[in-house]
């Protein structure tokens, strides 16, 4: 999506749900999203989820600081956390049609599908009105109740870790490298006792992946460091391998 159709989209509704990963807040909040939202007299919740993969106390602290600001719920679509109070906070702009809106992998679609519930009659989109730019998907929560989501809706920006953990499509190898230098760097030995590495450098670490999974080209006989690259970008952002980051003042 470019910021010229999430403008658009947003338009069209009256509440901007943004979902944020607990582990590292500051980098996927959009402030730019945030600005735009509140600049269209929009109400901005935050859905700061993954809460499963960070402490309770580091959690708390985020939520101390981000609440100063906007309400921030924790929630865990994994394990169905916090979506009750989610549901509760969003119905009370009920009837409203909710934006929501997010880095690509922060966990959108996820969050939807807890929020419609398991036994939900309204498992498939609601037909789009004319008008609604292309890409978004309309949900049916409840009566009065809408979801709109669109995969990855904001631009991941910036290099390196941060593009990683927003969600960016870039080359897997040199992704993954960026994220195996970041983890050794802030969770010390995690992809060691992870994957069996023997080293935490970004070449021993995909070997070490490609080996065990057998991501091998026929033709070559060589490992396919592109497969196993994959592989461990899929692992941090679903938690398989996860590490986080603390806010600095509270
Ligand atoms: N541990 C954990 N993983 C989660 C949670 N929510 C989502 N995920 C994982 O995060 C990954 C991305 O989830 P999606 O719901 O597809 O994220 P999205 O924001 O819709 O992604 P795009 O559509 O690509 O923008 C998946 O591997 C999910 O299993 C959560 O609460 N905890
Ligand atoms: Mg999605």
């Amino acid at each position: 999506m470019s910021w010229r159709e999430i403008e658009r989209a947003m338009e069209e509704t009256d509440v901007v749900l943004e979902v944020i990963d607990s582990r590292f807040p500051d980098i996927t909040r959009s402030r730019k999203l945030e600005k735009m939202a509140e600049e269209k007299g929009k109400y901005l919740v935050i859905a700061m989820n993954k809460v499963d993969l960070v402490p309770r106390d580091v959690a708390e602290r985020w939520i101390w600081k981000i609440s100063k600001e906007f309400p921030v719920i924790p929630v865990s679509a994994r394990r169905r956390l916090g979506t009750m109070r989610l549901r509760r906070a969003l119905k009370k702009y009920s009837p409203a049609v909710v934006l929501i809106a997010g880095f690509p992998k922060v966990g959108k679609s996820s969050i939807i599908n807890v929020l419609k519930g398991r036994h939900s009659a309204s498992t498939s989109p609601v037909p789009r009105s004319p008008g609604y730019t292309k890409g978004f998907t309309k949900y049916k929560i409840e009566k009065g109740l809408y979801i709109i989501d669109s995969p990855g809706i904001i631009p991941p920006e910036g290099s390196g870790f941060e593009a990683v953990v927003r969600g960016a499509k870039a080359d897997p190898v040199e992704m993954a490298s960026s994220l195996i230098s970041a983890a050794s760097r802030i969770s010390p030995g995690l992809l060691k006792r992870a994957y069996g590495a023997a080293e935490e450098n970004p070449e021993e670490v995909l070997r070490t992946i490609a080996k065990r999974r057998g991501f091998i080209f026929r033709s070559t006989g060589e490992l396919n460091l592109t497969e196993a690259a994959r592989i461990l970008l899929e692992d941090f952002y679903r938690g398989k391998i996860s590490f986080f980051t603390a806010p600095e003042k509270y």
